[in-house]
């Protein structure tokens, strides 16, 4: 049986980034509802995410995207993000926005198109300078809607050469954090579909280079934690970018379609040793709060984050391999099921309240009275959303 002190440290440690843009409006292609105190650049984005982190204890780094996140001066930002007692996490870049980018970005046939397109990953590499980020996460949008359009390899090839330009420039700690996706906005070719293109392109590029794992960009069915395990193995699974979905990139909060799907992933993350900080693992979120208030939204997934590790923690490994060695079915799945079935919340509030936190991170939040302030401050000035 799994020493709960021994869980219960590594809950402590746990470290979850939560995306800036999941604070500013979001929608989806029929309309973006705004809501009252949303930030209106990314120091009062840091601010919010800042009261994830007071209120879970297990958020303290912060995902930026650029252009959306862009400011004169990164260092001062990041100073400012010390300040709040968090700090900048993966920078991510942007070419899927820009009228250019209609064909494509560093795929598209166009050398003049590509040449823009690198030259903005490679200031996100000067914006990583500038704050001290590891990674740069780097998702096209790149694709071909029909038949025909263009030709695949031509476009791999192109692919190729640009991640060769940027990898070069990368730091000694910095790495690329390639994202695929298999649909949307491309509907026929997406030019990163999947995770064996992703790994393929990683192993040509080094090590600086790892796949991320969006957990809403797989066909409908995929086993997730298969591809989880398979690049564990490999050392080539630099991160995740979780969220939660019914039927597409729906970007829900985290694990609130299947938790067991979550708990799962987190298994084999725990069983192949991705949540040793040698891993270098990077456990972020990717999510967008349409209609529900975003930063209770965002603490709901740091949560539901720490309710699948906790269980994946107390999956007894030894009796899982004895079974799993013994060719015993049910009884390997019932150790597995015994730990997923395993109510985890109250040695999480144990966990909290041995950090000095409230045991429910969500009341605390709401105790705060932080969405009322900024409601009533954050008046004027543009609201943060994918624009802005
Ligand atoms: C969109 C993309 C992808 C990317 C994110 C941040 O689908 O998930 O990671 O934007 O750029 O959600
Ligand atoms: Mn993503």
């Amino acid at each position: 049986m799994s020493d709960l002190a021994a869980v219960k440290a590594a809950l402590k440690v746990q470290r979850i980034e939560t995306p800036s843009w999941g604070y500013g409006n979001s929608g989806t292609r029929f309309k973006v509802f705004t809501q009252p105190g949303v930030p209106r650049d990314p120091y009062e984005k840091l601010a919010d995410a800042a009261q994830v982190h007071a209120a879970t204890g297990v958020a303290p780094q912060v995902s930026l995207h650029i252009p959306w996140d862009r400011v004169d001066d990164y260092g001062r930002l990041a100073q400012y993000a010390d300040g709040l007692g968090v700090r900048i996490g993966a920078i991510n870049a942007n070419v899927f926005q820009d009228d250019e980018y209609k064909l494509g970005s560093v795929t598209n046939a166009d050398s003049a198109v590509r040449r823009k397109a690198v030259d903005h990953l490679l200031e996100c590499v000067d914006v990583m300078d500038a704050t001290g980020s590891r990674d740069l996460k780097l998702w096209f949008s790149d694709g071909t809607n029909y038949p025909g359009q263009d030709d695949v390899v031509t476009r791999q090839g192109r692919l190729s050469e640009a991640l060769t330009e940027v990898y070069a420039r990368l730091g000694e700690e910095q790495r690329i954090l390639l994202e695929y996706k298999l649909f949307e906005p491309a509907f026929y070719t997406m030019d990163v579909p999947d995770w064996g293109t992703a790994y393929a392109h990683c192993l040509k590029l080094g090590h600086k280079a790892q796949v991320v794992v969006d957990t809403g960009h797989h066909a409908p069915g995929t086993n997730i934690e298969f591809i989880v395990a398979l690049l564990l193995a490999e050392g080539r699974l630099g991160g995740f970018d979780f969220n939660s979905r019914f039927y597409a990139d729906d970007d829900l909060m985290v694990g609130s379609a299947d938790p067991f799907q979550l708990f799962r992933i987190l298994h084999e993350v725990v069983k192949n040793g991705g949540f040793d900080e040698a891993a270098g693992v990077a456990f972020m979120l990717d999510q967008c709060h349409n209609i529900e208030a975003k930063i209770p939204a965002v603490i709901r997934s740091v949560m539901n984050v720490q309710e699948a590790t906790a269980k994946a923690l107390v999956v007894d490994l030894d009796a899982l391999r004895a079974a799993q060695q013994a060719g015993d079915v049910l009884g390997a799945n019932a150790v597995l099921m015994d730990a997923y079935n395993t109510d985890v919340r109250p040695l999480l509030a144990e966990v909290r309240a041995e950090q000095g936190l409230d045991p429910d991170p969500v009341a605390a939040y709401r105790a705060t009275g932080w969405a009322e302030r900024t409601a009533a401050e954050r008046v004027g000035g543009t609201q943060a959303g994918w624009g802005a």
